[in-house]
């Protein structure tokens, strides 16, 4: 594999899940993989997980580590072509990461969407840059429009927790008081497709994903009628996406955030949420904590998830 941008790069998904359940057997297994490699994060937003789980997983691999935080200590990056540089931004990404790549063997980017330019955002523009000039394979933690190491995280946890071949999964829209990406739930329907289950996303009107994403999956607008016979609740919020509301919040209606009131309509349903989560406004507080809650080994599968992803794009530069 040479970057790992959408759940195209991962080719089959038994066989990656497959290759997950035995790394998380031996996650030392592949530690002469990584001798003498260096891999760098290259953090333009804020994680607790991806930050840790990427590092750790490359750690199993026997790769050294460079972590470099855009925002705290590095020089402004400016980002577009053709600008006259007189403002705050002292240098320009098209020198900054041919540079980084001088330094590493692979790359990991986490850029978020900006919300100024939806096509900007859904044409990957940084993360593109990453790929067309550092030389280097990329992988994505977390881009604009996707997040696959947590949607490949998911699609683990969901495989070690089911008792239906084909179950019941429910993505659902939740409040937040900010304005949060479609990344999370944009990457987890297309996972979720390729996966082939039973797949249904519920959100207020008005919160539709690009149809790219959400592919056949039926999209119900009741959310008590969607979580009916679950057997997995996957819970996001997301700003709108559609139209001149690119980027906004147009609903703040706390009868969405889910409780003991929705999930007692679906079949005993695992609760999951790629965290962080705001408890209360997506989750209350005891559904969280339920013994039904998969929060944390979902979590914990990050780091199995980009062990493969690592491993595999390893195995690409042997
Ligand atoms: C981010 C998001 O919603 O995309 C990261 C989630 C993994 N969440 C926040 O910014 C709170
Ligand atoms: N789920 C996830 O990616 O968390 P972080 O934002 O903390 O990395």
């Amino acid at each position: 594999m040479r970057n790992f941008i959408s759940v195209k790069d991962i080719g089959d998904l038994d066989a990656a899940v497959k290759e997950a359940l035995e790394i998380k057997t031996d996650r030392y297994k592949y530690s002469h993989l990584g001798k003498n490699k260096t891999l760098m994060m290259v953090f333009f937003n804020s994680s607790l997980r991806t930050r840790l789980s990427t590092q750790k997983a490359a750690l199993n691999l026997g790769m050294n580590v460079i972590v470099l935080d855009i925002n705290q200590g590095a020089w402004k990056l400016e980002t577009e072509r053709g600008v006259i540089m007189d403002g705050d931004k002292p240098e320009h990404i098209l020198e900054a990461i041919p540079v980084m790549g001088s330094y590493c063997d692979v790359i990991g980017v986490r850029s978020f969407a900006h919300f100024e330019s939806k096509e900007d955002d859904y044409n990957e523009v940084i993360l593109d840059q990453f790929i067309k000039y550092s030389g280097r394979p990329v992988f994505s933690m977390e881009a604009a429009t996707r997040h696959p190491l947590q949607s490949l995280a998911d699609l683990i946890t969901i495989e070690e927790h089911k008792t239906r071949k084909r179950p019941k999964v429910v993505l659902t829209w939740a409040p937040h008081p900010k304005a949060l990406p479609q990344a999370v739930p944009n990457s987890f329907a297309e996972w979720m497709n390729a996966a082939d289950y039973d797949f249904v996303i519920t959100h207020p009107r008005g919160y539709e994903l690009a149809p790219e994403f959400v592919g056949n999956a039926r999209v119900e607008h009741d959310q008590m009628k969607a979580f009916e016979g679950a057997d997995f609740i996957y819970a996001k919020n997301w700003a709108a996406y559609t139209g001149g509301n690119y980027g906004k919040i147009l609903c703040t209606d706390r009868s969405w955030t889910v409780s003991d009131r929705q999930m007692s309509v679906t079949d005993n349903a695992f609760f999951m949420h790629c965290l962080p989560v705001r408890r209360n406004m997506i989750v209350t507080d005891d559904i969280i904590e339920s013994p039904r809650s998969l929060v944390i080994p979902q979590a914990a599968n990050r780091e199995i998830s980009a062990t493969v992803v690592l491993k595999r794009i390893l195995e690409g530069l042997q």
